[in-house]
């Protein structure tokens, strides 16, 4: 019997170890043998890509060996797993951080050597996978490192998306983009799975029955189905066995010939009701908010949460639980109301397919999800509308009417003859075209709801969810986001790790709040001089790829003063903008005036459709053009717009930067994680009083911290009593002159009309308050300038900005979720147990 013999029983632990133990001849050897037998090539004429692939199977190997352990005991001891589900997952380049994570970097880098490769070369022509769009998407990615690396059993599951996040290029200073095509030389780091697939229902219509008990019954007879089929990506945590997995949905006809239609001539027919069942995960919306009305964008939230739910059903099964202890088994987190319509969908599962009663069917799926909510932005809040989805979803249109009666009737109970608060809490929008609020099922469903930051979280319990958190205060709480600092820290800037490795020890890797007793030596003049030299040397780095891209020389002695994030209004890129005019303009007045020599850069995508955004990337593009060629001033300033910012381009950019610019209008940015990047490796903020930079201020200390701007609080105010962004201008010169200055013509070529509408807006409407707080900007960048000069200075707040990074890992966030929200532990998994 194989399953008595132990070596065949532990064949993973043993086969993780052995590769472990193996010397660097045999990682070398299993290159050359995954050259060969995978990639079908010879050495002598492998390509660099051939290389890759080879690299990353033997990097995946070890990886699998160690899945394969952790599974095995995740089903072993019935643990709670977390399971997030997420429409984004904005994972990044995987090859370097799964390197990192299994220590196995210099194995990997001498074997390339020997071999006549050069490891960064091979790291540098990965594709990323660029499933996400953008905070919300790296977020999820970020929380399925710290899951792994803190050993806690979890599953990712997402839409294995054919096109990604479209590629940037910059032509004429315009965004142009381009599909991306991130499949075109095949992933390593996917395992199909056609054997676990789903399928998934549209359309049709319902029907009554009787059960045995004689008790009315519901049947969806759907109008068509999709099957949805497991893609894996493994998940490795940081120096532990923990493997855990991503599992993405690719959709598929159920039969790929229907062969009653083709033998009766409809073969066009059939062959239609495949391409359409394959284009559900076609195609990520390349938008970070909602388009309306999009019918494809609905089937495919209906489609991964379905298979999800299916999944988890089964996996009770294999382990024979009980469905009636699904919740004890599972977490569920819903990262916004993409996947919300999973409440309805688990409920439907529960009654319909395994008979259970409503009652029990509810207290098991509020107990399993819990909701993060991302943004306050109405316009970002999802509604679907009702017919739409009627004709979609028919039967979870009827689970969705009986919860909200339901809750209604607690309402009513709760407020007696209080219809406004009914009528507002309703699930349903009654108000002109009805609609389904996703926002109002998820809070519902769920036993947790949380915001992204201490200030998000009071917001959200002050405005949007305001009569929820009245009547369920408990449900409520904050978990302030984290970033890992695997990715962002040791494999960005390893010069910085390393010199904190000398001055403190390792144990920073695995506990960053130990990055605190940084502070103790941040005047410490040598310790100052290094940590001038790894900045210098990121720096460097940068400049040159800034210089190969866009042909832009930039002295890397200058400021880097960066923003890099989605281009949108309440991010206020156009502020910087306007700073930016009018310090030129004020160097060009006086050629001997002493400001830091600065570089600004750029960089971010716009959503296709969002012409407002488009065009501040142009304007940003305009300065850039004048101002870097004008005698006058190009030594003292500079403009970069870089091009395509995406994860992998933030590995360069996040440990370059001298200032980090987080200027969003107060009380409109939910968190932020940029900030925590830029924070942990050095950089000083500029910022308002929004998301999370409330806390990072918190932690530095005010005297660290570059703060402008109204608060959340003054911004509504303002925004109340009517608010005239004309009385800023009158008052301020300087303004008037940025604007004019454009309005002339002089950043587009003459072109007098190219910035009228955005000139109109800032002038008319200015709903994010540009001009209002404009004064204060400048005045705030004023005291960056001065603090550049004094270089101990500089580099004492630099080091004291890494020193108090601590609470934005990822670690914490997930540590936060677990204790708090999910109520799951780690499970060490231990090679070497019998
Ligand atoms: C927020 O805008 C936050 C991320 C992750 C974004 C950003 O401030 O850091 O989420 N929200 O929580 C979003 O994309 C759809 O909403």
């Amino acid at each position: 019997d194989m399953i008595n013999d132990t070596s065949v029983a532990q064949a993973s632990a043993s086969i993780a170890l052995a590769s472990d133990a193996a010397s660097e001849a045999v990682f070398e050897h299993d290159v050359v043998r995954n050259l060969i037998c995978r990639q079908a090539r010879y050495p002598d004429i492998a390509t660099p890509q051939d290389w890759y692939m080879a690299l990353a199977y033997t990097v995946r190997d070890r990886m699998l060996a160690r899945w394969a352990e952790s599974v095995k005991n995740y089903a072993l001891h019935h643990v709670k797993v977390a399971c997030y589900l997420s429409a984004e997952f904005l994972i990044g380049p995987q090859l370097g951080c799964n390197l990192l994570n299994l220590g196995l970097e210099e194995e990997a880098r001498e074997a390339m050597d020997s071999l006549g490769q050069d490891l960064d070369a091979l790291l540098a022509i990965e594709e990323e996978p660029g499933l996400g769009n953008g905070g919300l998407g790296r977020l999820a990615a970020c929380y399925l490192d710290s899951l792994a690396s803190l050993e806690i059993p979890a599953i990712g599951y997402g839409i294995r998306y054919e096109f990604g996040i479209f590629d940037q290029d910059i032509v004429d200073g315009w965004q142009v983009e381009r599909t991306d095509k991130w499949l075109k030389m095949g992933t390593p780091w996917e395992i199909i799975r056609p054997d676990i697939h789903y399928y998934v229902s549209f359309g049709g219509y319902t029907r009554m029955w009787n059960d045995e008990q004689g008790r009315l019954r519901v049947e969806w007879v759907p109008g068509r189905q999709v099957k949805g089929v497991a893609y894996d990506v493994p998940v490795q945590g940081y120096r532990v066995n923990t493997c855990n997995v991503l599992r993405l949905w690719k959709s598929e006809a159920v039969e790929s010939f229907d062969f009653d239609d083709f033998n009766a001539g409809d073969y066009y027919e059939a062959v239609e009701e495949k391409v359409v069942s394959e284009t559900l995960s076609k195609v990520l919306y390349p938008n970070d908010e909602p388009e309306s009305g999009k019918r494809l964008r609905l089937a495919q939230q209906y489609f991964f949460v379905s298979c999800a739910l299916q999944d988890m059903l089964r996996l009770m099964e294999v382990s024979h639980t009980p469905v009636e202890r699904f919740a004890d088994r599972f977490a569920a987190q819903l990262n916004d109301t993409h996947p919300s319509i999973a409440v309805a969908e688990l409920m439907r599962l529960l009654i319909d397919e395994r008979l259970l009663s409503w009652e029990d069917a509810w207290s098991i799926t509020q107990r399993t999800f819990a909701y993060t909510n991302h943004t306050l932005l109405p316009e970002a809040l999802e509604t679907w509308s009702l017919p739409l989805m009627q004709s979609m979803l028919p039967r979870l249109v009827e689970i969705i009417f009986e919860i909200n009666q339901r809750f209604l009737d607690e309402v009513r109970r709760a407020l007696p003859g209080d219809e406004g608060s009914v009528a507002r809490m309703s699930l349903i929008d009654e108000q002109g075209d009805k609609k389904v609020r996703m926002a109002h099922l998820a809070t519902v469903g769920s036993h947790k709801v949380n915001g992204v930051a201490a200030l998000h979280s009071d917001l959200l319990k002050q405005t949007i969810l305001r009569d929820f958190a009245a009547m369920f205060p408990s449900r409520f709480l904050n978990v302030t986001n984290g970033v890992t600092p695997r990715r962002f820290i040791m494999q960005s800037n390893p010069g910085l790790a390393r010199l904190l490795d000398d001055t403190l020890g390792e144990k920073w890797r695995t506990d960053l709040t130990r990055l605190d007793a940084l502070a103790d030596h941040a005047d410490d003049a040598t310790l100052q001089e290094a940590w001038r030299a790894v900045r210098r040397e990121n720096k460097a780095k940068l400049a040159a790829r800034i210089g190969n891209i866009t042909g832009i020389a930039v002295p890397p002695e200058m400021m880097f003063d960066i923003q890099v994030k989605r281009i949108h209004e309440y991010k206020r890129q156009h502020l910087n903008a306007l700073h930016i005019i009018s310090l030129y303009q004020r160097l060009r007045r006086d050629p001997t005036l002493d400001v830091a020599p600065r570089c600004f850069i750029f960089g971010g995508k716009a959503a296709p459709g969002y012409d407002m955004a488009k065009l501040m990337i142009r304007l940003i593009s305009g300065i850039a053009e004048v101002v870097n060629q004008d005698p006058a001033t190009r030594d003292r300033l500079k403009v970069v717009f870089y091009p395509d910012f995406n994860v992998k381009n933030g590995h360069i950019i996040y440990p370059a930067a001298d200032l980090s610019e987080q200027i969003s209008t107060a009380g409109k940015e939910a968190s932020g994680t940029g900030n925590m990047k830029f924070m942990m490796n050095g950089a000083l903020t500029i910022g308002t009083l929004d998301g999370a930079n409330v806390e990072i201020r918190e932690q530095a200390g005010a005297d660290n911290f570059f703060l402008f701007g109204m608060t959340a609080q003054q911004v509504a105010a303002l925004q109340q009593s009517g608010y005239r962004p004309g009385h800023y201008l009158e008052a301020n010169e300087a303004l008037r002159e940025a604007l004019d200055e454009i309005a002339q013509g002089r950043f587009s070529r003459g072109d007098k009309a190219m910035f009228r509408p955005l000139l109109d807006n800032l002038l008319n409407a200015d709903p994010f308050l540009v001009l209002a707080d404009f004064a204060d900007y400048a005045a705030c960048q004023q005291r960056v300038s001065e603090a550049w000069r004094d270089e101990k200075r500089w580099a004492r707040m630099s080091i004291i900005n890494t020193a108090r990074s601590g609470a934005f890992s990822s670690d914490r966030a997930i540590k936060e979720y677990c204790e708090n929200i999910w109520q799951t532990r780690a499970v060490k998994i231990d090679l070497a147990a019998p």
